[in-house]
């Protein structure tokens, strides 16, 4: 199909959609029907439905991104409608004496916004000749299950190389940067015998009627998996017996453990909440306060999605200092102040062939607006946090002072709908 034709079409298709004229099961049909099924779930399942190219607009000095990968752009929309759930293959015993196993990947206690960055149960013994269901969360999240073999971890964002080498005058902007195809879409054979690159692709661009993801292990060994946009924690093992052994647990018996294995994470997300309830507060210049919020925490395979406190009461002139407590898993902090539209944080853009393209949006990659705000205008800290030990874009704390009364709501552009919610959101109080 015409590549030019293709891109007009989608866009008619989205603009249908954003005015409400059709439905978001047409929108998938629709977008199906020209071969962009996979960008048109991934765009409304993610609340970004533009097929536009993202704007590069010129960035502060010193704010260069290297292109190295495992930036997470995890969207909460939760106002967007969930896609059925994929059907459940038959578990257990097979006709042919091979097993079907379940793991659960990931998940969220919605109670308490944290998120549970782990495969379920986190090592599981089988037989070769069995399966593994990998059973991602409802709603989806931002979630790989990837056999790297060995291989080095893909980069999550990587420079657009199609869209060449930027101006270098005036002025110089950042490389455009999409979400690397080879982590975003599947890859490899699903029979495992231990060799070459697997990968689930992104649970948020699976379609809702897509095929469960299972894979057949081949070959006895043992094999480390994870996730791609959370493989500092999200890590796990499956091992694979001769076939015909004796199996040390049936799924049942799994069950069971993963149950305990979530109420674990679970707690030590609530112990996360707890320990940063109160914002802590230090004095700053000229008789001002600065204060202290924890914008996310938790540094295992418990991330909880909130600010610490949400709601904080403050003085003109005083200042407050977000800091990451959950430095692998960014977060941002962002004031849609007077003037200020809300920012995609990915842009989908159809390919002349081939899968489109995820392209991440510098506005909010990088920090927008001064250090001080007074209810006006975009102010973005950039992603917060760490990646291979080095600061995100925006570090791994930001700092903004507010001279002027009135009530501010932020919000996290990655796990949150917006300001006002719902998601990771909170509010600051000025008199
Ligand atoms: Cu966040």
């Amino acid at each position: 199909m015409n590549s030019d034709r293709q891109r007009k079409q989608a866009a008619e298709i989205m603009l249908r959609y954003r005015t409400g004229q059709i439905s978001r099961r047409e929108t998938l049909r629709f977008l199906a029907g020209i071969g962009l099924a996979t960008a048109g779930v991934g765009a409304i399942g993610m609340g970004v439905i533009s097929t536009g190219a993202a704007s590069i607009t010129s960035l502060p000095a010193g704010q260069g991104y290297g292109g190295h990968g495992g930036l997470h752009a995890a969207l909460l929309r939760q106002d967007a409608g969930t896609p059925a759930p994929a059907a459940t293959p038959p578990l257990g015993n097979q006709p042919d004496g091979t097993h079907i196993w379940r793991v659960r990947v990931a998940g969220m206690d919605m109670e308490n916004s944290i998120d549970l960055q782990a495969f379920f149960p986190g090592e599981i013994t089988i037989n070769a000749g069995d399966a593994i269901y990998f059973e991602f969360p409802t709603p989806p999240g931002f979630h790989t299950v990837t056999f790297l073999s060995g291989q080095e971890v893909p980069p999550l964002i990587i420079p657009d190389e199609a869209a060449g080498t930027p101006p270098a005058s005036p002025p110089p902007g950042p490389p455009k940067l999409i979400i690397n195809p080879d982590a975003a879409f599947p890859a490899g054979d699903t029979m495992y015998d231990g060799t070459g690159y697997l990968n689930s692709g992104l649970d948020v661009i699976r379609l809702p009627g897509d095929a469960p993801f299972m894979v057949t292990f081949t070959a006895p060994g043992t094999y480390e998996y994870q996730c791609i946009p959370h493989g500092v924690v999200m890590k796990a093992t499956v091992v694979v017996q001769e076939a015909g052994s004796e199996l040390p647990d049936d799924q049942a018996t799994i069950d069971t453990r993963v149950e305990q294995e979530r109420v674990a994470l679970i707690d030590e997300g609530k112990a996360e909440i707890a320990e940063y309830a109160q914002a802590t507060s230090t004095s700053g210049d000229n008789g001002a306060t600065v204060w202290e919020v924890a914008a996310g925490m938790g540094e295992g395979q418990a991330r909880v999605l909130q600010f610490m406190p949400n709601t904080l009461e403050i003085k003109a002139g005083d200042t407050v200092r977000w800091v990451n407590h959950s430095k692998t898993e960014p977060h941002t902090v962002t004031f849609l102040g007077a003037g200020a539209e809300q920012p995609e944080d990915v842009f989908i853009e159809p390919g002349p062939s081939g899968p489109p393209k995820i392209v991440q949006n510098p506005l909010t990659l990088f920090p927008q607006g001064g250090q001080v705000y007074s209810g006006q205008g975009y102010v973005n800290s950039g992603f917060l946090g760490e990646l291979n030990g080095e600061p995100l874009p925006g570090g791994v704390s930001y700092e903004l002072t507010f001279d002027t009364a009135g009530e501010y709501s932020y919000y996290c552009i990655l796990h949150a709908s917006g300001p006002e919610g719902p998601g990771m959101a909170g509010t600051i109080t000025v008199s």
